[in-house]
């Protein structure tokens, strides 16, 4: 572990997101627009000695290297969004109250193609206990200290990781080629549907266990609090009885126009609107994006673009035609449906970590010209 080569410093993570308008130029996200989200440093590991340990609740336990996750197990590609749950958390923080971490604005979400081996048929192969029941599948990365633990972890529902429309997959590949070193090289899990966090980066231990991952960032951070937790004292009663973020929840934003900017209204008297929008959990794909330009008045529906209507775990980047009044401090709001019926609200409920931020997307204070 002390001779990995790393990048930056527990102090100071790489945490950063593209501009939003730049997100959304682009279905599959390219990589000079990924998002980089660390409680720790980046390390450097090489594709060749890296090995994957799988143990537990496992009748064979095994450890695999690259090569044997690349060959001995069915490829399986799936396309599908990466969410921080801080994403959006600056909304939260200026329009809700003051909350804390990170001021990620609406851009800590990539849509990338990711292939590997499913966790599944490798978890069969290490022969997994066949009562599956309240198990769970534990992911960690020992090969870098974090921020607020000695290494990092994340866990979900063994029934989770194992069903095999849920498509968890160890992924080796983004978009067509091999993990970058900041994004999990050489090997990262991939959850659809699921929050970040669970996604962990530089994989190098499976196990399947009874209890959650006992990692900080499993049990005392990436948590709805109650609105009661008001600061860090206040929590401390809620960590061990909160469940973690598992499902992100349906959510939009608008990209363009951006906050603040100054609009020329066309002869038709409406503004091209652009963004994105995604679903909640599984429940994919959205299936109508809202768009209104009088404070939720009117709303008229937006195009939804290119081939993501029927898959279910991307986002849709979506287009439309807005009518908007001439004058100062307007606002253009988006409201995303998915095929669940799962419809954003205008607010969601303020919480300390402000995390999960999903009411009405927004752009504010745009002057029409
Ligand atoms: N090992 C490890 N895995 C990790 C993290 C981390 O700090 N260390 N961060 C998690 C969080 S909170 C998120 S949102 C995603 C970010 O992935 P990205 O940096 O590829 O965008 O990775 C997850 N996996
Ligand atoms: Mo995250």
């Amino acid at each position: 572990m002390s001779t990995t080569e790393v990048e930056y410093s527990v102090d100071k993570p790489l945490n950063r997101e593209p501009p939003v308008k730049r997100l959304v130029a682009s279905f599959i996200t390219p990589d000079d627009a990924y998002y980089d989200r660390n409680h720790g440093p980046i390390p450097h590991l090489s594709a060749d000695k890296h090995t994957v340990t799988v143990n537990g609740l496992v009748s064979q336990p095994l450890t695999l290297s690259i090569a044997q996750l690349r060959s001995d197990f069915p490829q399986h590609e799936v396309v599908c969004a990466l969410q921080c749950a801080g994403n959006r958390r600056h909304t939260m923080r200026t329009l809700l109250k003051e909350v804390q971490g990170i001021d990620w604005m609406d851009a800590a979400v990539m849509n990338c193609k990711w292939r590997g081996p499913r966790l599944r048929d490798v978890l069969e192969k290490a022969g997994v206990q066949k009562n599956r029941e309240g198990l769970h599948v534990a992911f960690g990365c020992y090969q870098v200290k974090c921020q607020d633990d000695d290494w990092f972890g994340g866990s979900v529902k063994l029934e989770r990781g194992l069903r095999e429309d849920g498509e968890v997959i160890l992924a080796l590949e983004m978009n067509d080629k091999p993990l970058p070193h900041a994004h999990g090289h050489p090997v990262r899990v991939v959850i659809p549907g699921v929050t970040g966090a669970r996604w962990v980066k530089w994989l190098d231990r499976i196990t399947v266990q009874e209890n959650e991952s006992p990692n900080y960032y499993q049990r005392r951070d990436y948590k709805i609090l109650p609105p009661d937790a008001t600061d860090s004292q206040s929590a401390q009663k809620y960590w061990d009885k909160v469940p973690p973020i598992m499902e992100m929840p349906i959510n939009s934003v608008v990209a363009v126009p951006d906050d603040n900017e100054t609009i020329t209204l066309p002869p038709s008297g409406k503004v091209e609107v652009n963004g994105y929008a995604v679903p909640q959990g599984d429940q994919g794909p959205v299936t109508r994006v809202e768009v209104s330009g009088d404070g939720g008045k009117t709303w008229v529906d937006a195009q939804l673009e290119g081939s993501a209507k029927d898959k279910k775990w991307c986002w849709v980047l979506w287009r439309a035609d807005v009518p908007v009044e001439k004058g100062s401090g307007r606002e253009i709001l988006s409201r995303a449906t998915d095929a669940g019926g799962n419809t954003q609200q205008e607010h969601s409920e303020w919480n300390l970590r402000g995390v999960v931020y999903n009411g009405y997307g927004a752009s504010r204070g745009l002057a029409v010209v």
